[in-house]
């Protein structure tokens, strides 16, 4: 059956107002309440929502068209019993499902014909005022692209001034800091409000600017440290002796270094004009310490030029200050590459976040032993398997140099002659 939407009384003695805006097309799957057109007048900017659910046959107005009380505005078919909805239902959709769970005719348009971002894109399902609706038109921004924040997911003013802002800062090359929704979680259940520290604080401000301005990626990778585990056990009971405790890190701090002098590319960073990379030739490495605090990178220099005792204690004496808030803030600077291992505490691998304005971090996670098939024995062995991770600044390492660069690192704690 085909109803004719008329265009109602507006009230407050308003009898034509102009369309601003056609939210909805020909073929559109309409519920009661969705906006179907959006009107200004004189006066006021005005949705006018659908009194009915069903198909728009026929929309019978235009974009800037003058209209008045009790004009046609639309044909809806109305939508049919639930029984003959179901016939209708497209192949791989289970009759008896409950309508809610079942696509509507919108979202089966929207699979077969992409949506397109842009101003014309109906905006009928989208909760937004007429203010909001007629601004977003007036700066050519697309509601779509938006998440509300309001009731039912209602696009606010600050929402859509949030996303220009964004948006704006973005093309800067500049950093965003959201405005967080003042949402009271105590509707929901019982909580409690803890101030962040000042160390999370400022970490958390450089790892979104971080975030946000270089073009992460994660190279993953593993390496059998089968040989280096046992080398190190060794080492590990002698220096016992002398209270130095012996890590994985120390070697993989060597490896790492290794690795930089053979791909200087690695250990630079792009210069204020972002045309230059500086190549270091030292070899100061940043290392992730997790304190009560929160993380904390303290950098111990010219690692290429120390021995993995020598590490083991710089080590243990950064780490302790780091924790008990006693390190110097020069202590903090001139990083030439991050580690930040989690290898004792556990996890398969992880994406750190590349420090500033270092070009790559290595993420390093717990090793296990693990059976592999050794192809010249013909025989499965049990091997010990680190996993770790690279994240890397792509405006400055290509994706074969990052994969260059963990094979080489894995070969290098493979080869435990590297360490003696
Ligand atoms: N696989 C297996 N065991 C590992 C391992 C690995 N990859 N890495 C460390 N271990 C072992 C150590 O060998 C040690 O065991 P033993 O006493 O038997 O030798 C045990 O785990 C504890 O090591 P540790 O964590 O005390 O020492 P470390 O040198 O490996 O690390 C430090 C030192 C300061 C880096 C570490 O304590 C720390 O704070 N890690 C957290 C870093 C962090 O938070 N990173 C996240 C940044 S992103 O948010």
């Amino acid at each position: 059956m085909i109803k004719d939407i008329i265009l109602p009384d507006l009230g407050e003695g308003i009898d034509a107002a102009e369309v601003s805006e056609v939210t909805v097309s020909v073929g559109d799957f309409i519920n009661l309440d969705d906006t179907i057109l959006v009107l200004e007048s004189e006066k006021a900017s005005m949705e006018i929502p659908a009194d009915v659910t069903g198909t728009v046959q026929e929309v019978a107005v235009q974009l800037g068209d003058e209209i008045t009380t009790g004009q046609l505005l639309f044909k809806i078919e109305l939508s049919l019993a639930t029984g003959e909805m179901e016939k209708m239902a497209p192949v791989g959709v289970e009759p008896g499902l409950e309508p809610e769970k079942r696509p509507s005719r919108k979202s089966i348009n929207e699979l077969s014909s992409p949506l397109h971002l842009g101003e014309t894109t109906s905006t009928g399902d989208i909760f937004a005022s007429p203010g909001v609706r007629r601004l977003s038109r007036e700066l050519g921004v697309n509601l779509r692209a938006i998440k509300g924040t309001g009731p039912k997911s209602r696009i606010t003013k600050n929402d859509l001034h949030d996303y220009i802002k964004i948006r704006l800062a973005i093309a800067a090359g500049g950093i965003v800091n959201h405005r967080r929704p003042d949402v009271d979680y105590s509707q929901w259940g019982a909580v409690e409000v803890q101030k962040l520290t000042k160390v999370k604080r400022i970490t958390g401000q450089r790892l979104q600017q971080a975030w946000q301005t270089i073009p992460h990626v994660t190279q993953f990778d593993t390496a059998d440290i089968t040989d280096l585990d046992v080398y190190r056990k060794a080492m590990k009971k002698n220096a016992a002796e002398e209270n130095i405790k012996v890590t994985f890190l120390p070697f993989l701090m060597k490896a790492v270094v290794r690795v930089l002098e053979e791909m200087p590319q690695f250990n630079s960073s792009l210069d204020h004009s972002g045309e230059n990379l500086v190549l270091k030739h030292y070899y100061h490495l940043g290392v992730a310490v997790d304190t009560p605090q929160g993380l904390t990178v303290p950098v111990v220099q010219d690692v290429n030029q120390k021995s993995v005792l020598e590490l083991s204690e710089a080590l243990m004496d950064v780490s302790t200050r780091a924790r008990n808030k006693k390190l110097k803030p020069d202590e903090l600077k001139g990083g030439t590459f991050t580690i930040s291992s989690l290898g004792g505490i556990g996890g398969t691998h992880f994406t750190p976040i590349v420090n500033p304005p270092e070009v790559a971090i290595l993420g390093v996670s717990r090793s296990h032993w693990q059976a592999v098939y050794d192809s010249v024995a013909d025989q499965i062995t049990p091997r010990y398997i680190l996993p770790f991770s690279l994240s890397y600044d792509h405006q400055v390492i290509d994706g074969a140099a990052g994969a260059a660069f963990t094979s080489r690192f894995a070969a290098i704690l493979e080869d435990v002659e590297q360490f003696k």
